[in-house]
């Protein structure tokens, strides 16, 4: 029997609307929903691949445990919790709590599920050691917001912007950074309207081809062409004064502290023409309604949180942000917002506080604890050494950086818990994998995209919308496959501990709690009694929701943005001390000091058809790289006598990776782009196999020289290396 049935692709955080096709109670075929509001009928290859995932050679539908010549053999899931359980009781017995660390990667929150309960797990054993993927990806973003504070009003949204400001993100490839949900198709709107686009990347990126003014900086240097721009708006007045004034600190200080910055400066440090600085610091601040959003590239490549503090700061001195009854389109409907209101939340601490690692200084930040440094407390022995790691949906031998670094920890640890559906790197080296079950066989919701939405400005919905989808199909024959989170509830089971799962409904943390739920320990709930349990307390209840089941934009009464409350002393600040001092520090240019012996900056970037180091074993998915290939300038290329196709030796300060080089004029000289999640294991015998298997650029990455000193984030793009080559097309 032939049926068309509506669900949420979940393969990344982008929870497209897809029509799924169905033969015999089996997905056969996805497409996009062209009658969806929103997203338009738009999917990408990686979720038109569903139904493979689901049925592949390769995906892992029994749990495995490691035997003694290292090899894997099948173990029931319930056996091989009880082991788990058993192991951990005896660790957090002889080592306490803290021995017990978590690490949730991108599957974690694709499958938000499982991202409470496993936080929820923590808590009850005991343990502050949750690393997620956030430190080793935007950390500038949490902490630049707790320095900045938060916007009560919230901010503008590409629909209804004048112009709009890109800076290391390709959201038409990552859905990410300033617009998800069909992002070409936005921007194309925009555009249509006389939006202007700026685009501040090394390379000409999809979307910096759209872009009606594109700087191309030399890599690392967008603390210096932000403070450029910022130079630029004070000097010219072009910033909003009434503002400033009535909710801004730290202008003074921002300015002091950027005049340094010159057009000429900045020319002649990032490589950009001048007078192009100037004409995009105008376009966007005279622009009426605007917005900048900075991405992974930007982030990753030295002094992030100063990075990402600068783009709040061009935001607030402009005075981007939604007014006193200005119309809020998007009050929330599986998520409680800030209640909007012309007021700023004030800083909090970024940094300094929770739980203290016990290696580099290093502390729990805004973002989370430093992943960066994970490793060292695995490695690390003494009181508190972590022992036993669950990786829950990421994949840290691909991911992590210093990847030589994280391969020791793994080895050292006593115990390596992974729910992965592929064996991956990580999963070769665990004790236990458990085979989890596939977006198809389980319930989902868009509250992911609709949370991150309410973080912050550029990401998100512009409108009240949501979606529901059941399970639409059994595992495979034979499987004994689980969802994510039950691993938690049976491994709390067995511990003889109770689980208070916060809701997924409220950003505050307090509220968050107080909508929990404390899971019954006899009855297990199903994954749809799951989500209620999430979603307990969402503005509109997700009963209400499960009604329309191709998504809806709800109907909500208008909200506006309330006044500033009387008396109300909150004010954003503009002028932190910390990042101030960072900004002198870009200004004496010891950056460049620390760089000189190495000819090239390798860049991180995303591939449009795979995500991170998922599924790199589907060959539609890899059609047209089967590895990251090396992009490189062809000027770059002549001049060290090497073309398309030929293998590279490249080389930072920490270690080697092979690449395949790939000539394009996208990439600005002096750059190497490659994405990264490819590659083997260090000590793997395909690691020379760079035309199969890639190269790991984490490798590269050195966690205890260039970091972060607070978020403990590397270099982990505009790393300077030197490239030779090693073999012919
Ligand atoms: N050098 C360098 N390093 C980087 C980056 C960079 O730009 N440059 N980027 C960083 C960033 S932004 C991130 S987010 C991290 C990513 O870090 P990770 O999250 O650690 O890496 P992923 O490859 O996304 O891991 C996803 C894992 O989930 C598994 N998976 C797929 N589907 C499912 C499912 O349905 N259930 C479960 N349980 N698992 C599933 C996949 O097989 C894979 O092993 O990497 C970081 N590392
Ligand atoms: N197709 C696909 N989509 C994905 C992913 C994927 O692997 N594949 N990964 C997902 C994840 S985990 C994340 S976090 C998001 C990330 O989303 P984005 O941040 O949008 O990631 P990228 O597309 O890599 O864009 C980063 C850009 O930074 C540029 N860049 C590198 N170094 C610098 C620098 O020093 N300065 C400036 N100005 N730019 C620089 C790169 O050229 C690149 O274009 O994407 C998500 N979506
Ligand atoms: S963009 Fe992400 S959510 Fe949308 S179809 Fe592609 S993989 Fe799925
Ligand atoms: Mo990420």
């Amino acid at each position: 029997m032939k049926e068309v049935k509506p669900s949420i692709c979940r393969f990344c955080h982008a929870q497209c609307a897809i029509l799924v096709e169905m033969e015999d109670g089996k997905a056969v075929k996805v497409y996009g929903d062209k009658d969806n509001p929103l997203y338009h009928g738009y999917t990408c290859i990686k979720g038109r691949e569903l139904p493979y995932y689901h049925d592949a050679d390769e995906r892992l539908i029994r749990s495995m445990k490691r035997q003694p010549d290292g090899t894997h053999a099948p173990i029931g899931s319930e056996d091989a919790m009880d082991e788990i359980a058993a192991k951990l009781k005896q660790l957090i017995d002889e080592h306490g709590p803290r021995s017990v660390a978590i690490y949730i990667g991108t599957h974690g929150f694709n499958n938000f599920a499982t991202e409470m309960i496993s936080r929820a797990f923590m808590n009850a054993i005991g343990s502050p050691m949750v690393f997620t993927s956030v430190t080793i990806d935007q950390p500038g973003k949490a902490v630049s917001a707790a320095l900045h504070g938060t916007w009560m009003g919230g901010g503008t949204n590409i629909d209804e912007a004048d112009a709009w400001m890109l800076v290391g993100t390709n959201p038409i490839v990552s859905q990410f950074g300033g617009m998800p949900v069909n992002p070409a198709r936005q921007i194309a709107k925009a555009k249509k309207r006389g939006a202007k686009l700026v685009v501040i990347d090394p390379r000409q990126t999809d979307v910096a081809k759209q872009a009606d003014i594109h700087l191309a900086p030399k890599p690392g240097n967008d603390p210096t062409v932000l403070a450029g721009l910022l130079r630029v708006i004070f000097k010219e007045g072009l910033y909003d004064q009434e503002f400033c004034t009535k909710h801004v600190n730290g202008f003074a200080e921002l300015r002091e502290a950027v005049e340094p910055f010159t057009p000429e400066l900045v020319a002649e440090r990032a490589d950009i023409p001048a007078d192009k600085l100037v004409e995009a610091a105008r376009t966007y601040a005279k622009a009426n309604r605007a917005g900048v959003t900075a991405g992974t590239g930007p982030n990753m490549a030295g002094y992030g949180n100063l990075t990402e503090y600068l783009v709040m700061s061009l935001m607030s001195v402009c005075g981007h942000w939604r007014r006193e009854g200005e119309t809020v389109p998007n009050p929330g409907v599986l998520i409680n917002r800030i209640p909007p209101t012309e007021a700023a939340i004030p800083p909090s601490p970024a940094w300094g506080f929770g739980e203290k690692l016990r290696v580099r200084n290093l502390t729990d930040t805004a973002a989370g604890l430093p992943t960066a440094a994970a490793a060292e407390e695995i490695l690390m022995d003494g009181p508190g050494q972590v022992k036993a790691l669950i990786n829950l949906g990421g994949n840290p031998m691909m991911a992590w950086p210093d990847q030589i670094l994280a391969h020791e920890a793994m080895k050292k640890l006593e115990l390596l818990v992974c729910i992965d559906p592929l064996y991956t790197a990580t999963v070769e080296l665990a004790d236990y994998v458990i085979a989890p079950k596939l977006t198809f066989e389980v319930a989902g919701t868009t509250a992911l995209q609709e949370f991150l939405g309410a973080g912050g400005p550029g990401v998100g919905y512009q409108q009240p919308y949501a979606q529901y989808c059941d399970k639409l199909q059994e595992p495979p024959e034979g499987a004994d496959v689980i969802e994510d989170w039950e691993l938690f509830y049976g491994l709390a089971k067995r511990l003889g501990i109770e689980l208070h799962v916060s809701s997924k409904s409220f950003l505050d943390p307090k509220a968050a709690k107080a909508n929990g739920t404390t899971l019954d320990m006899n009855n297990k709930p199903t994954g749809e009694e799951f989500w209620d349990i999430l979603m307990k307390g969402s503005p509109i209840p997700l009963d209400e929701v499960k009604k329309h089941p191709y998504g809806k934009v709800f109907d909500v009464p208008e909200t506006r943005v309330a006044p500033t409350p009387e008396g109300w002393e909150g004010r954003l600040d503009i002028g932190n001390d910390v990042l101030m001092k960072e900004l002198e520090e870009v200004h004496s240019n010891i950056v460049h000091e620390r760089e000189k012996d190495y000819e090239f900056r390798m860049i991180s970037r995303r591939l449009s058809d795979i995500h991170n180091s998922s599924w790199h074993t589907n060959t539609k998915l890899t059609r047209k790289f089967k590895y990251n290939p090396a992009f490189m300038n062809p000027e770059d290329a002549q001049r060290v006598g090497v073309k398309s196709g030929d293998v590279i030796k490249i080389t930072s300060q920490r270690a080697s990776i092979l690449g395949v080089v790939e000539a394009t004029a996208e990439v600005r000289t002096g750059s190497i782009a490659m994405s990264h999640s490819w590659g083997v294991n260090p000590d793997d015998p395909r690691d020379d196999d760079v035309r199969n298997y890639g190269g790991n650029t984490g490798r590269l990455t050195d966690t205890t020289k260039d970091f972060d000193p607070h978020t403990g984030i590397p270099r982990m793009s505009s790393i300077p290396v030197n490239i030779e080559r090693v073999d012919a097309a």
